[in-house]
């Protein structure tokens, strides 16, 4: 069955793409859509050809799940169809609606025209995925939008919306954009083009003006990290200036190297594990999510207000509630300052600010929050807080309502008990800053329900978060792995390697920040902490002389102005410390220490290594469903590289049988999972 269908409407052949779940161009759909426009080439009857989706999406491209199959490279390819269009002697009008992306809006670039919905949105995400279009469309944007809006178009990947395009200078992409029903919309526009001829093909366009493009060229080089598409895709986009057959060839020269390069292997297994982490057990699609239509948050701090701010951002209304008037001003203000930023930098309309402002509720009463469908609370991490706040919350929240709790390190399933309604109470674990961190660490307690679940997931895709359900440790999947990270660094460091060493390392394999420049950056102090709590708790405990003895010293990082690194006139370039140097002299002295030195190689693997143990302990002991969600994790949440595709996908690319040899020579003995699986010669999922 081809996955298209054929309507005639007057002298006008309507073919609508219809191969679920998203109207990817498998090979089905594509001989469906050539079976068809020829068929309307061929009639008489037929004076004009629209191409339409079915509704809620055009098309979202190539199938991917056909990469590395026969099929990709079948024929009809997907650039013999957009020539078939673009030669196609009768006018092709294309009706984006829904998502118009990759190779749909190549397809789409091969029509003489375009109509579209304006909330339509339309994208090259391909580099998202660690490739460049790969049908034209570095040839053929750049020759309707110009070569800078193409190129900021095609190496960022992301969607705008046709209003958007539409409003670009001179843009040729769109010919109409409606706010009514865009298929009717384009038949009728291709009935009033009669027998225009000669058709408008892009190919014979040529780029209208000289952009200089070296600004964003530097851009790119420098927050790419390693990930290599958007720098070749920019390349092709500076072609586009020369012969379209040239720029085509190199096109395809690249896209076939691309294709075949782990990095693409890496970010696409990134792509299903995200939606892989959102099939949880007992969670169907017959489950009933509750309706959540009003949140309560409970505590206006920094994470009060961050997860405040998901909501409202999504449209959904906000009680926000604290137990002092000052602490609900100083989080009414926070939000607002944060909002009004985003104005004045031209990320946010005002009259969303406004909408978003007028979502907000505040108060100083639990008895307030009694009608929302769902409460988080974000207060102190201290136990006995919780307590006091889940039974205040138990005995006002209504029948059916959620209670959530933010929190990163207690025991969700004692949390629970402190209600009499434990099957309604959930783990809902944002990463700060929460308005702005994608991952959502869903911690399902032993009695929550099937039904709660749902509604956290369907909660998390409404707020655009990325969703992945842990079981209940201490520091669940992500904090849990962290502290082996981290503790791994402070070995490498107490054996002599500096902080400058292991941070460049881990950035050099594609981490943003490596620990010592992160913890400046949060600020050491709150790490201190913890370590004095837990010194106390348990005077066994191994203690972090070095980190213990540099907070001492009062240098808690950029906030003090001195860390693991000085910070000179308050600006945030991390720079090499005499201080913290003599530091570890006088640790190493102190205990007969000599320094070794290590390689940047031999740091990034115990350190990520490490993660990978950490990991596979994880997976035995079932707090991740499956080790992709822990790559979830890792990418969403912590920095990982998504072009390496997590740490437990980029340990099978080295080699598990690798990750126990060298966790056995740094004296680790590894997860027996990770043994077994070494031995057998198998992967984690
Ligand atoms: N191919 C195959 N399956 C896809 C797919 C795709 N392109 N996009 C989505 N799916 C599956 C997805 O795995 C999930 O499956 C289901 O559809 C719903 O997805 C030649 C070479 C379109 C905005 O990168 O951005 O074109 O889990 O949960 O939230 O130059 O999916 O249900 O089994 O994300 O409504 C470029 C990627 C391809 C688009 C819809 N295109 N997809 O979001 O649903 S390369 C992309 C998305 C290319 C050309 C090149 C989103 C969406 P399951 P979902 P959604």
């Amino acid at each position: 069955m081809l996955s298209t269908h054929y309507a005639v409407t007057g002298n006008v052949a309507v073919i609508s793409l219809d191969h679920p779940p998203v109207n990817g161009l498998a090979l089905a759909a594509r001989q469906g859509l050539l079976r068809d426009v020829t068929r309307a080439l061929e009639s008489s009857e037929i004076g004009s050809i629209v191409l339409t989706g079915n509704g809620r999406i055009f098309s979202a491209g190539a199938d991917i799940t056909e990469f590395g199959t026969p099929d990709a490279l079948a024929e009809p390819s997907l650039r013999t169809l957009i020539e078939a269009l673009e030669d196609a002697p009768k006018p092709v009008v294309a009706a984006i609606d829904g998502v118009c992306f990759g190779g749909g809006l190549e397809l789409a670039l091969g029509a003489h025209y375009r109509v579209a919905a304006a909330a339509a949105r339309i994208a090259l995400p391909e580099v998202k995925l660690g490739l460049v279009p790969g049908a034209g469309g570095t040839q053929r944007l750049p020759r309707v939008l110009g070569l800078r809006a193409a190129a900021d178009m095609i190496t960022d990947g992301a969607a705008r919306t046709a209003a958007v395009l539409a409003e670009l200078p001179g843009q040729k992409l769109l010919d109409l954009v409606v706010d009514t029903d865009v298929e009717s919309a384009a038949v009728r526009f291709a009935e009033s083009l009669g027998n225009s001829v000669p058709l408008p093909r892009i190919r014979d366009l040529t780029v209208d003006r000289d952009e200089d493009l070296a600004p964003l060229r530097a851009t790119l080089a420098k927050r790419g990290r390693g990930l290599r598409a958007p720098l070749v895709a920019l390349d092709l986009v500076e072609q586009a200036r020369g012969p379209f057959s040239d720029g085509t060839s190199a096109e395809r020269a690249a896209f076939t190297q691309l294709v075949d390069d782990g990095q693409s292997a890496g970010l696409r297994h990134a792509f299903f594990a995200e939606r892989a982490a959102q099939n949880v057990p007992g969670v169907t699609k017959d489950t009933t999510a509750r309706t959540v239509s009003k949140v309560a948050v409970v505590g206006a701090g920094t994470m009060g207000t961050g997860i405040a701010m998901n909501f409202l951002n999504a449209g959904i209304p906000v009680a926000l509630s604290e137990s002092s008037r000052e602490a609900l001003l100083r989080g009414v203000a926070t939000i607002r300052r944060t909002y009004e930023a985003q104005v004045e930098k031209g990320r946010l309309a005002y009259t969303a600010f406004v909408d978003r402002m007028s979502l907000l509720e505040t108060s100083l009463e639990y008895a307030d929050l009694a009608s929302c469908d769902l409460v988080i609370e974000a207060v102190f991490e201290d136990m006995d807080v919780k307590r006091a706040v889940f039974t205040e919350l138990d005995a006002v929240m209504k029948p059916g309502a959620i209670l959530a709790s933010n929190t990163s390190t207690l025991d969700i399933d004692l949390i629970a008990e402190f209600t009499r309604r434990p099957s309604d109470v959930v783990g809902l674990h944002f990463f700060s800053p929460a308005n702005v961190m994608s991952l959502l660490e869903i911690v399902r307690p032993k009695k929550v329900s099937d039904e709660v679940l749902a509604t956290a997931l369907e909660v998390a895709r409404r707020i655009g978060k990325v969703p992945v359900v842990a079981g209940v440790c201490d520091g669940f999947i992500g904090n849990r792995m962290l502290a082996r990270y981290r503790r791994a660094a402070d070995d490498l460091l107490e054996a002599g390697a500096s902080p400058g060493q292991i941070d460049s390392a881990i950035e050099q394999f594609g981490y943003a920040m490596g620990p010592y420049r992160a913890s400046d950056l949060s600020g050491g102090d709150i790490g201190w902490a913890v370590r004095k709590r837990q010194y106390l708790e348990n005077p066994d405990v191994r203690r972090n002389e070095i980190a213990d003895e540099l907070c001492e010293m009062g240098r808690f990082g950029q906030k003090t102005g001195a860390g693991w690194y000085d910070y000179e006139d308050g600006r945030r370039d991390a720079v090499p410390s005499p201080v913290v140097a003599e530091l570890l002299a006088s640790y190493y002295q102190r205990n007969g220490i000599r320094p070794q030195s290590y390689s940047a190689e031999s740091i990034v693997q115990r350190l990520v290594f490490s993660l990978v143990d950490e990991g596979a302990r994880i997976l035995e002991e079932g707090i991740a469903l499956r080790a992709s969600d822990i790559d979830v994790v890792y990418i969403a949440g912590y920095g990982f590289p998504r072009y390496r595709g997590g740490p437990m996908y980029y340990a099978e690319t080295v080699g598990l049988s690798t990750v126990e040899a060298a966790l056995r020579a740094d004296g680790i003995e590894p997860a027996p999972l990770l043994v077994e699986l070494a031995r057998d010669g198998r992967t984690f999922d």
